[in-house]
């Protein structure tokens, strides 16, 4: 057992699995479904790169008795009685936020990071205004300025994309498409880039155009904590994230920054802007999350991340999948099926009959539908939390291979493969 992973725990004289609290419900209805969904996040390796698995200490606070109260506003400033308790959990959580990230603010209120983003929208820009994200295929996310998002069609909104060849960002299209479109917001982030982004270029290219940087680490944030990727201060203006990634935490978002301005800013969008009450047990699991991923064991849970998705890559390579920009720099990699008659959509279905779940991604410069997609992206963030170590990515590797390699062949074997190591790695 790995010193990062979620163990039983003795309480009152009971081992506690934080994964089997169903077991006590009376509304044995829903207890089914949830019990359903448990036995499958146990027996299926999870290869969703933007997925993990939170402590028992998050879970506890997220089912806590925290759900049940109104708190709009802000610690200090409620709009509603008895927030004393409730003040407290907040100013925690941003407490730890902002000494996690080394930042002088931190909101966090946001239910998700696509309202994190959109309180940063909503705090510096008017509708119409330009903005420019990666597109994506290039691995940006629905709310970079994606013509069916919110982004994309309440402003004027351009994209940058990725050298045709190495995958990396193209800068110099950036820059250029800075020069030409001067756009007043420029966003670094993305869901589906395997390699280091570099916040100071973008930041260069904004101040050349009189630009605010966001920089959105939803994916990285886990990485960026724990030195395992460049940070994004003092480069970008604002910083959003989810907390429920790499960072291990519950579903949610927050929004960073070192500007006392813009700070206020924030704040007034996130509330009344967009949002109402906040999710008080929510913010209580996030304040747990900032705290644990202080820790040395959580570094280490991070190197074995980036360790595991290396080896990952390289293991599928060898074995003659092309991935977008040839491999990995961080917690996540992209197959890359252009040209071939298989697509995301059918690779993704196909390893879901062997309990492998992953999700179809584009990849650069996509012929397929948004539907079908040439692309399928793996991370390793949860299945490391589980203990899966270097040595069983060449295992996984060979199941999805066996797998895309016949597609109408027989699953049993395979099933059973995954089954031994799902048995090995307790979800507990
Ligand atoms: N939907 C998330 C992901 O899977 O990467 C991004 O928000």
């Amino acid at each position: 057992m790995t010193q990062w992973q979620n163990t039983p725990q003795e309480h009152n004289g009971v081992m506690h699995n934080a994964y089997q609290t169903h077991h006590t419900m009376i509304d044995t209805h829903m207890a089914q479904y949830i019990a359903a969904e448990t036995k499958r996040q146990q027996d299926h390796i999870e290869l969703i790169a933007s997925e993990n698995f939170v402590s028992r200490d998050i879970l506890m606070a997220a089912g806590s008795i925290l759900t049940n109260k109104y708190a709009e506003g802000y610690p200090g400033k409620r709009y509603y009685g008895g927030c004393e308790h409730v003040d407290q959990v907040e100013q925690l959580a941003i407490e730890r936020a902002k000494s996690l990230f080394g930042c002088a603010f931190a909101n966090v209120q946001p239910h998700s990071g696509s309202q994190a983003n959109q309180a940063v929208f909503l705090a510096l820009l008017k509708p119409g205004d330009g903005i420019l994200g990666m597109s994506m295929d290039a691995g940006g996310h629905l709310t970079h300025g994606a013509p069916v998002s919110l982004t994309g069609k309440w402003f004027n909104s351009v994209s940058y994309g990725v050298n045709p060849s190495s995958h990396r960002v193209d800068m110099d299209q950036v820059r250029d498409l800075a020069k030409k479109h001067r756009p007043k917001l420029m966003i670094v982030g993305a869901s589906s880039y395997p390699r280091v982004l570099n916040f100071k270029e973008f930041r260069d290219i904004a101040d050349e155009v009189g630009a605010f940087l966001l920089a959105d680490v939803a994916h990285i944030s886990g990485l960026i904590v724990t030195g395992h990727h460049p940070h994004p201060f003092p480069y970008a203006h604002v910083v959003t994230s989810t907390t429920h990634k790499t960072l291990r935490g519950p579903r949610g978002g927050i929004v960073l920054t070192n500007d006392e301005d813009l700070a206020k800013k924030i704040n007034t969008a996130v509330f009344p802007g967009l949002q109402g009450g906040p999710l008080m047990h929510v913010i209580a699991a996030k304040g747990i999350a900032f705290q644990e991923a202080s820790t040395q064991a959580f570094s280490k849970y991070i190197g074995a991340v980036c360790d595991n998705a290396v080896a990952l890559a390289s293991a599928l390579s060898d074995l003659g999948y092309a991935l977008v920009s040839g491999g990995t720099d961080n917690h996540l990699l992209v197959m890359d099926f252009s040209g071939s008659d298989l697509s995301g959509q059918t690779a993704q279905h196909a390893l879901e009959s062997v309990r492998i779940t992953t999700n179809k991604n584009g990849v650069p410069s996509d012929q397929r539908s948004y539907v079908q997609t040439s692309g399928l992206r793996l991370g390793t963030p949860a299945i490391t939390t589980r203990g899966f170590m270097v040595s069983d990515m060449e295992i996984i590797a060979q199941c999805i291979h066996q797998r895309l390699g016949n597609l109408d062949g027989p699953v049993d074997d395979l099933v059973k493969q995954v089954e031994q190591l799902c048995q090995k790695y307790p979800l507990n």
